[in-house]
This record gives structure tokens, C-alpha cells and sequence, in this order.
């Protein structure tokens, strides 16, 4: 055997290891009450604040995409290390997100110190927060150890833009074992939160001093174009991901998509591409088969990359290593 493939096969060998360990009652004897104080804490905080749930959704998305879930979205950069949060494709990863996992784990810290991981974390959060904002509960096996590195160039390379074909998009889901009905289900994510105008300026303001994208709905785009006027000059104005229910995970992303009200180009191609347009349809009409294709996505998602104990630990805080800053 060749030395790549030894290698290949021992990683698969270890994340399978990783697999393994985990379980739905992982914290049942040292931290039993876990699933409760994260709950408690993050309704509290989606009260408080009705834009959490989206903005820790798609924590969860960047943390599992960057290099497997182990929570190396959380870490912040010190002098010593820049990390993955600071990357330029995070400018926007919302504070209030950072802010409800920082109350989590406190209160978990309380409770059963140095137990319950910030990657588990996570993933409990966004799943809870998808199910009180009206989407699907799934079932989530726990036992993800916290990663012991976080690079700021890391995420540029591997979070898709919302300027990707939808070759290119089926591509880098493809790469992590993905499927393109996985691609589509896990966009319905967009049926939360928002984004800023540049992410979408060109359809909108079109590219070469034209017109808008002409499968944008015009009535939409009009809008758009009052909304984002002095986006250069105030570049924290936004617009709802989901025009018509931005607040609530059901499956509008999709109805809209088909009326042309999608609002990152790579909403609106699902609609427009022979590949994915049929998922959307489906999900368009049949709410219960998008909430059981994400909850299935999403899991998956929740495994991708785990980490063991070899290669992980359990962070006291969410956004330091324990033995300090590392290069
Ligand atoms: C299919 C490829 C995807 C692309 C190109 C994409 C792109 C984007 C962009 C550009 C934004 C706006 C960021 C900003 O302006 O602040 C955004 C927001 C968001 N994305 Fe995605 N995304 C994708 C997939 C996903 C997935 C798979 C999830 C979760 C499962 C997700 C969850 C979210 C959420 C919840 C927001 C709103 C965040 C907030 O309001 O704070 N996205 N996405
Ligand atoms: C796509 O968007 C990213 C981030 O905004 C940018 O760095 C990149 O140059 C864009 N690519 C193209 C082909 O426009
Ligand atoms: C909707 O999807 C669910 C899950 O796939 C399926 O069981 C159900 O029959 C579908 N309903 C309709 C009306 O097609
Ligand atoms: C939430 C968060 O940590 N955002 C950071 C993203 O990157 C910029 C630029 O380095 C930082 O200033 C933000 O604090």
C-alpha cells in the first residue's frame, strides 16, 4: 500500500473511533441536567433577542464546514494567534450568537465543570434554536471533543460565497459527503436571519452598470435598491434572508424561491438550476419533507470532522484553548 493511502485509512479509522464514543446520553452520569441549562439559557436569550437562532444556526454551519465540529469557530484571536472568527468571510458572524454560547457554557461551567464540550454545545444549540423558532427537534448524539487549532484563512477557503455557481456549490458540499438533496435541505437554513448588502449588491444593482437580475422578482428588487442605497457608506445595512417570515424556520425560503423572492444569488440558482430545482418544489410544498431531509442534513452535518480525545479536549471557555494561545 501506498503511504497516502495508509493515511487515508488511518484518518478514517480515527474519526470512526470519534464516532463511536458518541451517544445521545453522553453526559447522562457527569452532567445530567446539560440539555436543560442549555435550553434554559438560550430561550431566555432568543426572547431577549429573536436574531440569536439564526445567527448561532449558521455558527454551527462555519464550525462543521472549517475543519470538522469542534467549536474552533468560538475562539478568539489574541495577540499571540489569529483565529477563524477573524476571518474576513466572519466580519458578520453575529455577536449576539457568541454571546448566547458564552451564557451557555458559563452556566454549564457552574453546574459540572469542565464536562459538557463547547462543539457538543453547539450543536444542542443550534438544534434547540431550529426547534423554537418552529422548525424540526432531532435527536443528537453528544461526545465532540473542542479543537486544539483555529486558522483565520481557513474559512475563505471552505464556506461558500454567496457569488458560486451551482456547480460549484454541489461540488464543495460533495467534497464533504454531502448529497445535492443535503445541499438544498440545509439552505433552507436561509428561512432565518439576514444578510448584509453586499452579498448581494451585484443582483440587485447589476454587475456591469445594468439592471437588476432579471429572476429576481422586480417589486423585490425595487425595494432592495431603497433599502441599500448608502450600503458603501453603512455597510451593517441588511434585508431578511426570508422576505416573508424572517423570524420563523418553516419552509417560505422555498415558496419564495419559486416567485423569484430568493435574496443571495445562490438562493435563487436552486430554483433556477435542473438539479436542485425539483428539491426545492418538493420543499416548497411539503413542509414535513423539508423538516425530515434538515433534521437528517443536519445531523449529519453535527459529525462531520469530530474530534476525539487524541486530538481535542474540553474548553473551560468557548473562545480559549486551556493551555492558552497557541500559534
Ligand atoms: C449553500 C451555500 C451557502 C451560502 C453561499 C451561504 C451564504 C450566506 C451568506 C452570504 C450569508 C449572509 C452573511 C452576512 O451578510 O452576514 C448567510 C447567512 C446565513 N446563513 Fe448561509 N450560506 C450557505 C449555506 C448555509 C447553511 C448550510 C446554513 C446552515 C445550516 C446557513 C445558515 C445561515 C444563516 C442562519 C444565516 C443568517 C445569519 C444571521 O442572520 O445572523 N447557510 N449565508
Ligand atoms: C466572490 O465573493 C468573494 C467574497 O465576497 C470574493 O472574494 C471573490 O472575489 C468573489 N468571486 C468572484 C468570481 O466574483
Ligand atoms: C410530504 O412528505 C412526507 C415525508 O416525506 C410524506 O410522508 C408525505 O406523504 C408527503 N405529503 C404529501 C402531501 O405529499
Ligand atoms: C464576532 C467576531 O469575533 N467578529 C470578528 C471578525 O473579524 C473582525 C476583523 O478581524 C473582528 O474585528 C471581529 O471582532
Amino acid at each position: 500500500m501506498d503511504t497516502h493511502l495508509v493515511v487515508v485509512l488511518a484518518l478514517l479509522a480515527a474519526a470512526a473511533a470519534a464516532e463511536a464514543k458518541m451517544s445521545a446520553d453522553y453526559y447522562s452520569k457527569t452532567c445530567p441536567r446539560a440539555d436543560r441549562i442549555i435550553a434554559d439559557v438560550l430561550a431566555q436569550k432568543q426572547i431577549s433577542n429573536p436574531t440569536t437562532a439564526a445567527g448561532v444556526l449558521r455558527l454551527f454551519f462555519h464550525d462543521c464546514f472549517v475543519g470538522g465540529c469542534d467549536a474552533s469557530v468560538l475562539v478568539a484571536s489574541t495577540a499571540a494567534a489569529r483565529s477563524e472568527r477573524d476571518a474576513d468571510v466572519n466580519l458578520s458572524l453575529p455577536g449576539d450568537a457568541f454571546d448566547a454560547l458564552a451564557r451557555a457554557k458559563a452556566a454549564l461551567e457552574v453546574e459540572c465543570p469542565g464536562v459538557v464540550s463547547c462543539a457538543d454545545l453547539l450543536a444542542v444549540a443550534a438544534r434547540d434554536l431550529v426547534t423554537m423558532t418552529g422548525g424540526p427537534y432531532y435527536p443528537l448524539r453528544l461526545g465532540r471533543k473542542d479543537g486544539l487549532s483555529s486558522s483565520p484563512s481557513a474559512p475563505d477557503a471552505e464556506i461558500p460565497h454567496a457569488n458560486l455557481t451551482v456547480s460549484r456549490l454541489v461540488a464543495v458540499f460533495a467534497a464533504k459527503g454531502f448529497t445535492v438533496q443535503d445541499l438544498v435541505a440545509l439552505s433552507g437554513a436561509h428561512t432565518l436571519g439576514f444578510s448584509h448588502c453586499k452579498e448581494f449588491a451585484a443582483r440587485i444593482y447589476g454587475g456591469g452598470g445594468g439592471g437588476a437580475d432579471p429572476t429576481m422578482n422586480p417589486a423585490l428588487a425595487k425595494r432592495l435598491q431603497e433599502a441599500c442605497r448608502d450600503y458603501r457608506r453603512g455597510p451593517t445595512i441588511a434585508a431578511f434572508n426570508d422576505v416573508m417570515t424572517p423570524g420563523r424556520f418553516d419552509n417560505m425560503y422555498f415558496v419564495n424561491l419559486r416567485r423569484g423572492l430568493g435574496l443571495l444569488a445562490t438562493d435563487q440558482e436552486l430554483y433556477g438550476d435542473a438539479r436542485t430545482r425539483p428539491h426545492v418544489e418538493r420543499y416548497a410544498a411539503n413542509e414535513t419533507a423539508f423538516f425530515a431531509d434538515f433534521a437528517r442534513a443536519a445531523r449529519r452535518l453535527s459529525h462531520h470532522g469530530v474530534k476525539n480525545g487524541a486530538n481535542g479536549e474540553v474548553r473551560r471557555r468557548c473562545d480559549a484553548y486551556n493551555g492558552g494561545p497557541r500559534g
